[in-house]
């Protein structure tokens, strides 16, 4: 912490300097950092908070397929330049977005109880009744998610695909203008904004595996910060931090970002964490699958087993195949 905070004239109770919460301004993102303030209230009543919200280049170039843009930190980094410049104090991410590498100098500070980590499909009301299996030939389906891609291209070939930018909102009015028949999004957005019932159908795992801590929330923060790392430790969930955890260092092993067909199911039975892992190519043709089951007082490791399983089985390959294509 800078000098200022420790100033003779400052109280050591009472006036506490302000917490800078940075965000982004998507109503999705507000919603998950409003949930964050107001946990942050609960356990430490009076404490002010003061909210900075900020674009990132995610927000910014709307025109352009995610996966073309390709960009690590697509919807972090100006958070993040936001915390080592002091400017704020802690950043509140969809855990997903957050790359599996921090900056020198940053740490995610918490990991937040997880939402549904589920994937769905919302329907034009007119096809309502239908599901992935029994869509018409040709229906057209809006994602810009390489692993819901290639999940979905896997067992659902009849179906087509087309890529679809935009935050949530603007994602159902193109589908309600008739632009898609259909879309592919998580659970844990549609419900914190409210639009659970557009839901048609739940992905189940052996269909669709999700991304690497979708449905958590990410809080970053300077490392050695320690009054802040303190403010948000009673945030951290211990069941999502271990699932997380295990999770993103199977990313990291993997050296995927977010985009790449990579996708997981983790679960937490007593000590035990089980992890589900999938590599699989743009097609859907090939997909590796595998499980590895480990303790969850050590849970990257159980991430870094499973990538060593996938990656003898042809994992690498696939990811490089990828990496050159994306390079073209
Ligand atoms: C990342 C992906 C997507 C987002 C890629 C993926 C989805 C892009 C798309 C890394 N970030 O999931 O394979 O479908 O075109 C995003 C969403 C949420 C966080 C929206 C969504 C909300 C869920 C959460 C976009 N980031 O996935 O429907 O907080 O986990």
């Amino acid at each position: 912490m800078s000098e200022l905070a420790s100033t003779p004239w400052q109280p050591s109770a009472g006036a506490a300097q302000p917490v800078r919460i940075a965000s982004r301004k998507s109503e999705l993102a507000l919603a998950q950092t409003h949930w964050v303030m107001e946990q942050l209230q609960a356990h430490h009543p009076g404490l002010p908070l003061e909210l900075h919200t900020l674009s990132t280049q995610g927000d910014i170039i709307l025109d352009v397929a995610l996966a073309k843009i390709g960009d690590k930190g697509l919807f972090t980094k100006e958070l993040e330049v936001s915390l080592l410049n002091g400017s704020s104090d802690l950043a509140v991410h969809s855990l997903k977005d957050l790359p599996t590498r921090l900056p020198e100098g940053l740490v995610l500070g918490a990991i937040t109880q997880r939402e549904d980590p589920l994937d769905a499909l919302v329907l034009r009301e007119e096809l309502r009744g239908y599901q992935l299996a029994t869509l018409p030939a040709g229906t057209v389906i809006g994602t810009s998610s390489l692993r819901r891609l290639a999940q979905l291209r896997h067992a659902f070939p009849h179906l087509h695909f087309k890529d679809v930018r935009g935050n949530l909102n603007t994602r159902l009015a193109k589908l309600d203008r008739g632009e898609y028949d259909g879309l592919i999004l998580a659970v844990a957005g549609l419900k914190r904004l409210g639009q659970e019932q557009r839901i048609h159908e739940v992905l189940d795992p052996s269909v669709s595996l999700y991304a690497v801590g979708q449905g958590s929330l990410g809080i970053e923060c300077r490392q050695g910060d320690e009054r802040i790392l303190e403010l948000i430790r009673p945030l951290a969930d211990a069941e999502a931090t271990a699932r997380c955890l295990a999770e993103r260092a199977f990313l990291r092993a993997l050296e995927g970002g977010c985009q790449v067909p990579i996708g997981v199911h983790s679960q937490v039975r007593g000590e035990e964490l089980h992890l589900t892992g999938m590599v699989a190519d743009l097609e859907g043709r090939r997909l590796i699958r595998d499980t590895q089951t480990g303790s969850t007082a050590d849970p990257e490791a159980v991430g870094v087993a499973l990538a060593e399983k996938l990656k003898q089985q042809g994992a690498d390959e696939i990811l490089q195949a990828i990496f050159a294509q994306a390079r073209r």
